[in-house]
């Protein structure tokens, strides 16, 4: 089991239909451990970095339009296999074929409006954090919890 750290973003629709709370709660009640956590309105620039590998597909305007619209939740969370964990947490890209119990299958409808991203593999994470993420905003601590969720 691999003690890994990935990127949450509660997305625009999130912050706006009063979802910070409870996307984030979901992750916590997991036993993942918020490690980084900040509001940030999202520029033209970062939202282009980030979302480089989608540059020229159909849906490229529209979700950079999207995730630049207003503000949105970037988190660092840790925890064993944390990567997929939190996709695992997170569902199916589309919420059509996103099982219930995940973010998209209990909460979202649309695919260019699904309330949330997650980093896709350990690599994607490094490049991700470091784009979003000062080394500084980062913050490794101890929890009175952490023997009770994680086994060694
Ligand atoms: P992911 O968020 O599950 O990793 P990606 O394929 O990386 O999914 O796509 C990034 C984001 O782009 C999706 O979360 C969604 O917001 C948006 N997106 C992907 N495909 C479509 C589409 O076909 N129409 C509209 N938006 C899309
Ligand atoms: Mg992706």
């Amino acid at each position: 089991m691999r003690m890994e750290r990935t990127l949450v973003i509660v997305k625009p629709d999130g912050v706006q239909r009063g979802l910070i709370g409870p996307l984030l709660s979901r992750l916590e009640a997991r036993g993942l451990k918020i490690v980084g956590l900040k509001l940030v309105q999202v520029s033209q620039d970062l939202a282009a970095r980030h979302y480089a590998e989608h540059e020229g597909k159909p849906f490229y305007p529209g979700l950079l339009k999207y995730i630049t619209s207003a503000p949105v939740i970037v988190a660092c969370v840790e925890g064993t296999s944390a990567v997929q964990m939190v996709r695992n947490s997170v569902g199916a890209t589309n919420p059509l074929n996103a099982a219930p119990g995940t973010v998209r299958g209990d909460l979202a409808l649309d695919i260019g409006r699904n309330l949330i991203h997650a980093s896709d593999a350990p690599a994607t994470a490094e490049r991700e954090l470091a784009l979003w993420f000062q080394d500084a905003e980062l913050v490794s601590y101890e929890r009175a919890t952490d023997r009770w969720i994680f086994e060694s």
